[in-house]
């Protein structure tokens, strides 16, 4: 009987152990693009290295096309810790770290190189570090793109056929004061809303970057591109930070090269989509006008910094403006 009942403790023992050894910690990373897309390759690419690097320790989940809401709403998920990890462009980030908005500028970042450099730099590193008191942990600065003007009412090839057109902006102080200043109707909502918007005509256009564009085939509900490039939108590799603490000194470096491998893919399939990008936008029927005056757009939406700038970092906008 002994020898029986010392044998079903050790089965019992062995298979919590083998449960333990099996169960391997999940994370959720969420991002509003499709999988398919430059969000969805900066997923991938953390997913592998997590995954490698904890040795099957951890699984990440890639939860693309807005699987656990907007931007802003995932944000506050991440506050209160229901949601893990998350790939966000900057739009709402302002709204709960204020500092951040310094870089939503209109026409403050000169070109790609500018703005890599800028956010690799002390710049970057120090508005990461202000997510903390934010109840998140930023932990690299990944890509969006030049963000450009799609509508089905006109082309717009000057800053006076902005006028009254209803344009759909993020959840942006600034972005919303510059389209304003230059004439539109913005009208601030989630990505998760816009294409069902633009489809019932609610909105007439919106604004995004090139791979955006092309990974929800806006030419299908959009019929005008405009190649403006006003703002440069960052994307941001961000931890909730009650998740963050729980986890040891290791896994934390995991997670911080496995968020760098994020940013870095991001960026290399922005780089790589760009020209190709529009050139399928194009074959796909949108008519694109290429050939901005861009200096007639920046004066347009220049009031947005009379209004804003000094409140979301002047100084930190200066030190760009002179990083050029
Ligand atoms: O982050 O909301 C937007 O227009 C963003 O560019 C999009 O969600 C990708």
């Amino acid at each position: 009987m002994r020898t029986f009942t010392t044998t079903l403790s050790g089965m019992a023992l062995a298979a919590t152990f083998a449960a333990t050894a099996v169960e391997a910690r999940e994370m959720n990373i969420a991002f509003t693009p499709p999988l398919n897309s430059h969000y969805g390759d900066a997923g991938k690419a953390f997913k592998e290295t997590m995954e490698e690097l904890s040795g099957g320790d951890f699984t990440i989940n890639l939860k693309p096309a807005g699987a656990l809401g907007g931007e802003r709403d995932v944000l506050e998920g991440l506050q209160i810790g229901s949601i893990e990890l998350a790939i966000s462009s900057t739009g709402p980030v302002g709204n709960f770290v204020p500092s951040v908005y310094a870089l939503d500028f209109p026409f403050l970042f000169e070109s790609y190189e500018h703005a890599r450099d800028v956010l690799d730099g002390e710049i970057g590193q120090e508005l990461l570090a202000e997510f903390e008191t934010h109840d998140m942990i930023g932990l690299a600065w990944a890509e969006n793109g030049f963000r450009h003007i799609t509508n089905s009412v006109r082309p717009i090839t000057a800053p006076e056929d902005l006028e009254g057109l209803k344009l759909r902006t993020m959840e942006n102080q600034v972005h919303i004061a510059a389209f304003e200043a230059a004439g539109a109707s913005p009208t601030p909502m989630s990505w998760t809303e816009v294409l069902t918007s633009l489809q019932q005509g609610t909105i007439d256009g919106q604004e995004n970057p090139i791979p955006v564009l092309t990974a929800n085939n806006m030419w299908e509900i959009q019929e005008h591109l405009t190649l403006t490039g006003h703002v440069y939108s960052p994307a941001v590799v961000v931890m909730s930070k009650i998740h963050w603490d729980g986890l040891t000194e290791e896994e934390q470096g995991w997670i911080k090269e496995a968020s760098q491998a994020a940013a870095d893919a991001s960026r290399a399939t922005v780089s790589a989509n760009e020209e190709s990008g529009i050139q399928l936008l194009r074959d796909n029927g949108m008519e694109v006008v290429a050939d901005v005056d861009k200096a007639a757009f920046a004066t347009a939406v220049q009031p947005a910094y009379e209004q804003y700038a000094d409140q979301y970092g002047a100084e930190v906008i200066e030190r760009i403006r002179n990083s050029k």
